[in-house]
């Protein structure tokens, strides 16, 4: 038999395409914001496509929703209150919810339709934690929510947003990450979704310069992911600690119970994530 290929849109990498033996779609619809799919793969479990770009698989998921999540929360000494960004598949809500310090957590997802197909279609492995009382979810846009002032104070923001074409378009604007630091508590921190050294690194200089001037420490990290765009995606994290190793040295470390519940982090991957390949290095550190 021959096999279908799903590929994906190569609009923010051009050149390459990455491509998933694909066995059935289970869902394809249109919400306001963006189209939206969900098919079975051969070997990477139930896949998430939004406008074409692959979002998440549930073979590798874990790689990048613990990272943007335990790299600001593992340098934070107590987050209590937490913020996502997008995030409307649940895996960064999962990953939050471990940390027993956390007492608030409030999403703010645009598309109300993300997070209905992960419930169908990832029950057991993204959409774990809607029911957590702690969480309070909303679909609006997180730039307007930030912008209108009421969205209250956070000890860690996460930002688990799309690329910079369509809807998180906006997150990437300097205005946003200066009402993220107005959203913040003394010694408080954001980690957005950063895109990958290998394509954008024009784009992450540009981010991380703009964004020096909102946060006295700004630091990228990586991590490696088969199914995001040349196998690789980053972080941006900003901090309103001064201090130099404010976010590449974990201020706790992660105990026995909860590291069988982990997949990728650990507090060497952590310090790790943060050295960067010398052409990296050279365009966008020190910044
Ligand atoms: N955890 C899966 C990875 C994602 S999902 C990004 C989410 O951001 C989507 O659910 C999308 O609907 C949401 N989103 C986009 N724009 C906004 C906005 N303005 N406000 C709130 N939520 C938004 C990211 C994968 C990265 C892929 C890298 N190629």
């Amino acid at each position: 038999s021959t096999t279908k290929w799903f590929s994906e849109t190569e609009a923010m990498w051009p050149g390459q395409k990455f491509c998933l033996a694909q066995e059935e779609v289970l869902f394809h619809g249109k919400s306001n914001f963006q189209d939206v799919l969900v098919f079975k793969s051969q070997t990477y479990g139930n896949v998430l496509v939004l406008d074409g770009v692959i979002q998440c698989t549930e073979r590798d998921e874990f790689s990048y929703q613990e990272m943007i999540s335990h790299l600001p929360l593992y340098s934070h000494a107590n987050p209590k209150s937490v913020l996502i960004v997008g995030g409307g598949d649940g895996g960064v809500l999962r990953e939050v919810a471990k940390h027993p310090s956390v007492e608030k957590i409030v999403m703010c997802e645009i598309d109300p339709m993300v997070c209905d197909v992960s419930k169908q279609f990832f029950a057991n492995t993204l959409a774990t934690t809607f029911n957590d009382p702690r969480l309070t979810l909303m679909h609006d846009d997180a730039a307007a929510y930030l912008r209108n002032g009421n969205c209250g104070k956070y000890d860690v923001i996460i930002v688990d947003s799309s690329d910079p074409v369509g809807p998180a378009e906006v997150l990437f604007r300097s205005e946003f990450y200066e009402n993220m630091k107005n959203a913040l508590n003394p010694n408080g921190i954001v980690c957005t979704q950063g895109e990958c050294l290998w394509l954008h690194l024009d784009l992450i200089a540009d981010v991380l310069g703009r964004v020096g001037k909102f946060f006295p420490t700004v630091q990228y990290a990586y991590t490696t992911i088969p199914t995001y765009p040349s196998g690789q995606i980053g972080f941006v994290l900003c901090s309103l600690d001064e201090s130099p190793n404010a976010l590449n040295k974990p201020k706790r470390v992660v105990d026995a119970k909860t590291a069988e519940n982990l997949r990728y982090y650990n507090s060497k991957i952590h310090e790790a994530a943060f050295i960067l390949p010398s052409f990296a290095e050279k365009k966008i550190a020190p910044v």
